[in-house]
This record gives C-alpha cells, structure tokens and sequence, in this order.
C-alpha cells in the first residue's frame, strides 16, 4: 500500500539527464495513470483500515496545530504558527467546521475539546458585519449537524440565535440576499451576487425550520433560489453575477465552478432532503442544460466549459478544482456517464500537476490560476462514485489525492495551502474546511459505509451531514 511518505525523495534536485528521465517517466505515468487506475488493486479491510488510520492521524495532527497556535480563532496559519480571524472577532470557523468529522472519525476527546470552546465561547451577539453564504454553510451548517449527531442543545440554540440574525439579508425586492450581512444591527451590503451566494440556503435554513417549526427559514431561502431559477435563460441556463435588488444579470457566462457551483448542488440535495418537488423539476431542468451545453468530452475525460447564457456558445475553456464537485453531483443524481466520465477528467486534472490547480484550461492543458487552498471536491467525487458502483478505482483515485496532500501540504503543525501546484509554494493558510470536508470525505471514502448511511444522509455543500426525515410539514411542493 502507498504511503504519502513514499513521495520524499522528490525533492532533490536531478542532474539535467537525469531531469529528462524524469520528464519523460512523468509522461509515461501520465499516459498510464488512467489505465493504472482501471487495472487498480482491490482493498482488503485491513488496508481500508489503514488508510482510515492514516486519515484520522493527519486530522489529530492539523487539530493539535490549531489548539497549540490558534486556539480561539477561526483559522490556523500553519507556516507563521499563528492564528486568523475573518472578522474582528472569532467565529471559532474551525471548531464548529471540524466538530461533526471528529465524532464521524470517531474522535471524542477532540469532539470534546471543540464542543467546550464552542458552547463556552461562541457568540454572535457582535456588531460586525459577515458574509451570509460563507457563515451559512461553515457555521449554521456546523452547528445543524453537531446538533442532530450529538443531540446536545445548545447547538440547536447557537443555530437558532444565528438563523434569525441572518434573515435580514433577504429584505430585498426581490428575495435575493444581499452578500453581507450586520449581525446586530442587520444592515446589508452588496447587491451584486450571484447564484451560490444566492441559493445555497435551503439545506440549512430547511433543517432550521425542521428543528424549530418556524417555517420562515425553509420559505426566505425558497424563495431567493426559485428566484434564480425564474430568472435562467431560454436554454435553461444561469449567468454568474446578478443585482438582488434588479434582478438584472450583470454577467451572464453561464458555467459549473465558483459562483454557481453549490446553486446547482442545493437544487438537488433540497429534493432529496425535504421531498419538495419544485426543486426536482428546477434540478431535472438545470441538469439538462448543463449536460447539454457545458459537458466537453476530450481525450482523458470529460470537463465542464463556460458559456454565454443565452446562447450557449463557448466563452472560456476553463476547468477547475471547484467544479470537480460535478461528478460526485451527476453520480448522486443518477448520471453515471456523465460522473464517471467527469471524474476521468477530474483525475486527468490532478495528476497533470500531482494536485489540482485552481483553475485550468482543458483545451490548452494549462494552468490558469495554479493555487490549491486545500480544496475538497474531487476527493468528495471519488467518495460518491465508490459509493455508488462499488468500483475500487475510485478507492485508488482518491488514494492518490490523499496521498499526495498529506505530503505536499504538510508543514510542521499543519496543512498548508499552496501557492501554486507547480511549485508546490506553500502559503500560510488553513482553511477550516480543510477539516469539514476534504478530511471527512478522505476518511468516509475508506471508512465501513455503516460510518454514515448515503441513504439517510445529506451532505450540505460544506460536507456537514444532515438527517433525511424529520417533521412531514416540509416535504411536497409549495412550501
Ligand atoms: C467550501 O466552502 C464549499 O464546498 C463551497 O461550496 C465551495 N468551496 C469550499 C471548498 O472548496
């Protein structure tokens, strides 16, 4: 079985002959690895097991970095060994990010640990001011499955606190949030969204309403996705930017990646969660026009492309690590080509540079922005088609990804960004959904399917699991 220490040796610095070889074996492993990876091993449960313990070690690791130099803050910078707020004061993004992957790792003194400085210090009593997508998806979300996992309450009462200081945002004429949002005073700012930022409500705000039986949550967020969805065009596209005030389009490229990306993705989970048909139509509709116009088949897989809204022509060759969340998506939707065929891309993608670049051109086979911020989506890709054919090269693919981070990203404390997967500069970053999603999706890839039941579960667009069910009021159309 590989190991991420395996991959040490790389660093010396070769003779110019000895550059070629490398060179032209990195081609040939390029050429093979798709072949590798159908010819690839069958894991036993032990070596399951292993890579699970592997997973679960480099989580304690980065979780005893944030204690040691970031206790309190929402983020550990893990080159300076120091810690980062988003705002003036902490969220404590990381412990509420990294909670719910603690107890599915079965971690409990560090579930324990998170859960103290969570209930004894969180607090969004504060005049500041937040992104509303941003501290719904890591901190509503968060605190939703911490409590239905731990059943403890005071999660559902942060929850709840949360949920009401957001709902100021979605006063606007349209119903369409504006992107920031006072906790105390509940001022907005900032009309030119877009369809994420827009529609990325409903799985939390829904479960709010569940929780609670205050149905305001489940219809604000509706509302502000079905008034994108109204808005799509004759193709039955979306574009990128929008006025919630206008509902004017100000950019109206149409593609998968940053800025649409979980729109798509809450359209589908919000029928799956609560049963609500007019979000299955709006995903039968939107899945059509995507397959249709952005699907790019090329010779190592598939992509998705950019395109005009209205026409559908290409605008932009461009492919990246955010959109390779679209085949876990196509897989949990029911298109298995089109998944298996997406993520054959996504693969492409990550072995071209050893780890996925920000963004790519798939026609050009060149990096467009070559950053890695620790990014989740495609081993979250691998986990869903593992999950949904049982086919081992997905245990492989993903293998290989965890491998490859757990080495390249490493530092003395921690996990680090990169600057740029060419270089493989570090930058002094930690995302807190390094924790949520890309080591939780690591670990569930390995782990017995009875660790988290695909059935009963969905995921929220920050990997934070909730519970299908709940009270019967939510499900049917018209909520
Ligand atoms: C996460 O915060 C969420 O997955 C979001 O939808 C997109 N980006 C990051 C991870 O890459």
């Amino acid at each position: 079985m590989a190991d991420y220490r395996e991959f040490e040796g790389r660093h010396s610095s070769p003779s110019p002959c000895k550059k070629l070889s490398i060179c032209l074996l990195f081609l040939v492993i390029l050429m093979v690895a798709p072949l590798g990876v159908l010819l690839s091993q069958t894991f036993t449960p032990e070596q399951k097991k292993a890579e699970c313990d592997k997973i679960r070690e480099a989580c304690q690791f980065a979780w005893k970095g944030y204690k040691t130099y970031a206790w309190g803050y929402d983020a550990l910078q893990p080159i300076s060994k120091t810690g980062r707020n988003w705002y003036k004061v902490s969220l404590l993004m990381t412990p509420v990010d990294a909670y719910d992957t603690f107890i599915l790792m079965g971690l409990k003194e560090e579930a324990a640990e998170a859960q103290g400085i969570i209930f004894e210090k969180l607090n969004f009593a504060v005049d500041m001011e937040v992104q509303l997508f941003e501290v719904s998806i890591r901190m509503l979300g968060g605190l939703l499955s911490s409590y239905e996992l731990s059943h403890e309450k005071k999660f559902l009462d942060l929850a709840k606190d949360l949920g009401k200081r957001l709902l100021p945002a979605f006063r606007t004429p349209t119903g369409m949030p504006y992107r920031y949002v006072n906790l105390v005073t509940g001022e907005t700012r900032d009309p030119a969204s877009n369809p994420a930022e827009i529609g990325t409500y409903m799985l939390e705000f829904g479960k709010l309403t569940q929780l609670t039986g205050d149905s305001v949550y489940y219809k604000t967020a509706k509302k502000a996705a079905m008034e994108v969805f109204k808005r799509r065009s004759p193709v039955g596209l979306v574009g990128t930017v929008i006025d919630v005030k206008t509902g004017k389009w100000l950019n109206t490229e149409s593609q998968i990646g940053a800025r649409i990306d979980s729109y798509l993705e809450y359209l589908l989970k919000s029928w799956l969660l609560f049963g609500d048909k007019d979000f299955r139509d709006a995903w039968v509709t939107s899945q059509k026009a995507i397959s249709h116009y952005l699907v790019q088949p090329m010779p190592y897989g598939w992509f998705m492309t950019r395109v005009d809204m209205k026409t559908g022509r290409e605008t932009r060759s461009l492919y990246g690590a955010l959109d390779a969340f679209c085949a876990g998506l196509m897989a949990l939707a029911g298109d298995l080509n089109t998944a298996e065929n997406l993520q054959k891309g996504n693969f492409y993608m990550w072995n071209r540079f050893n780890l996925e670049p920000e963004e790519f051109d798939f026609r050009k086979d060149t990096v467009i922005y070559g950053n890695y911020p620790l990014r989740p989506e495609n081993i979250e890709s691998c986990f869903y088609l593992y999950r949904l054919t049982k086919k081992e090269q997905y245990l492989n693919m993903g293998q290989s990804m965890i491998n490859n981070i757990l080495y390249h990203c490493r530092t003395e404390v921690g996990f680090a960004a990169l600057k740029n997967v060419q270089t493989l500069e570090k930058e002094d970053d930690m995302e807190s959904f390094f924790f949520a999603e890309t080591l939780k999706y690591a670990y569930l890839l390995f782990a017995p399917e009875s660790t988290l039941d695909l059935e009963k579960t969905v995921f929220t667009t920050e990997a934070h699991p909730l519970s299908v069910g709940g009270r019967q009021w939510a499900v049917g159309s018209g909520q």
